[in-house]
């Protein structure tokens, strides 16, 4: 983000779709809803039904089980991105800053071993390891857009559950008022790690209220699959609200605390990049515009961008949460 204009990054793949397979066990579902007599419901939920049906696995990686989410707006019926393009044009500068570098260079990550170290103002402070976080709450299909900051967007279909089923476990104490996120950073195999492109490890943060809304996620999963490396494997933050960069990959450590934290894009570069970095047409970069978007692997190099929404699109569920702030002063 600091090394490069929007305008340079247009050099993502042709679009690829994801072949839908299980779409006959969709339809076949349907039709015995129908039989069953639940004709009305099967048919107020052949939307739902579609958008699930273009998460047919790629058969890639691990299979990961997920059930319909049941938080309010979790599931835009938005086109998902082909999963080619979800997993071969990303930002994960441990790997390298160009969008094709995490995908050549992250199978050098080990995900295994792995825990997460949650500490800090909380009753009971404790290390998770992976296995226990992926049965510790049911994993659900979420298919959020995910907006970068430089200009570009997808419409992902996460499996994972809400951050705030973790939290509620380590019993928040009532000075505990931010999150921070710590995520992994191991130089012998991470080719960036130790370079002055950032500061090491990548850090972010969020309010605690932000930190429990619903909709923050954390993934383990997407297209229903286990995380490709590139894409943050293990486990991963997802904050569909807020630029991508607030989405941490690869977290280790948890930390809730009573000071903003510092963030890795904020000491960077803190004209540029705030703390709350909300999705926001109305707040423009200092470098360029944030009012329009491409859709990666949809909208060609000259095809009209689109508008970008408050909030990403998720004002009706995330907007009280700054009710009377100054959104430009807390970009
Ligand atoms: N650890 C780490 N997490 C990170 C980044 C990073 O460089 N390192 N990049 C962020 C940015 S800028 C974006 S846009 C999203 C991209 O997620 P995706 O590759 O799954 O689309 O990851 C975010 N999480
Ligand atoms: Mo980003």
């Amino acid at each position: 983000m600091l090394v490069k204009s929007p305008q340079q990054n247009f050099n993502h793949p042709l679009p690829s779709e994801i072949t839908p397979p299980h779409v006959y066990a969709h339809r076949r579902e349907l039709l015995r809803m129908m039989a069953a007599g639940a004709a009305g419901a099967a048919i107020a939920s052949w939307a739902a039904r579609d958008a699930r049906a273009q998460m047919t696995r790629p058969g890639k990686l691990a299979p990961l089980a997920s059930v319909k989410s049941a938080v309010a707006g979790a599931s835009t019926v938005e086109r998902v991105t082909g999963y080619a393009d979800a997993t071969s044009y990303n930002n994960f500068y441990e790997f390298g800053t160009d969008k094709e570098d995490p995908a050549r260079h992250a199978h050098t990550l080990r995900t295994s071993p792995w825990g997460v170290e949650v500490e800090g103002l909380v009753r009971k402070p404790r290390r998770f390891d992976l296995e226990e976080l992926l049965r510790l709450a049911p994993m659900e299909d979420r298919i959020y857009r995910l907006r970068c900051v430089e200009g570009w967007s997808m419409v992902i279909p996460w499996i994972g559950y809400s951050l705030g089923e973790l939290l509620k476990r380590v019993e928040p104490l009532g000075s505990a008022k931010y999150v921070e996120f710590v995520t992994h950073a191991d130089p012998k195999t991470m080719p960036l790690v130790g370079s002055r492109v950032l500061a090491w490890p990548y850090l972010e943060g969020l309010r605690l209220d932000e930190a429990m809304h619903p909709l923050t996620l954390l993934a383990f999963g997407m297209y229903g699959e286990v995380l490709p490396n590139q894409n943050g494997a293990p486990l991963r933050l997802v904050v569909p609200w807020k630029y991508g960069f607030k989405s941490g990959k690869s977290l280790v450590k948890i930390r809730l605390t009573d000071r903003q934290p510092a963030t890795a894009w904020n000491r960077a570069a803190a004209s540029e990049y705030g703390f709350y970095s909300n999705v926001n047409p109305a707040v423009d970069h200092p470098r360029w515009s944030q009012a329009t978007e491409r859709r990666i692997g949809e909208d060609g190099l000259f095809a009209k961008k689109r508008k970008t929404l408050l909030f990403n699109g998720y004002e009706a569920q995330v907007g009280q949460m700054y009710a009377g702030m100054d959104l430009k002063k807390f970009y």
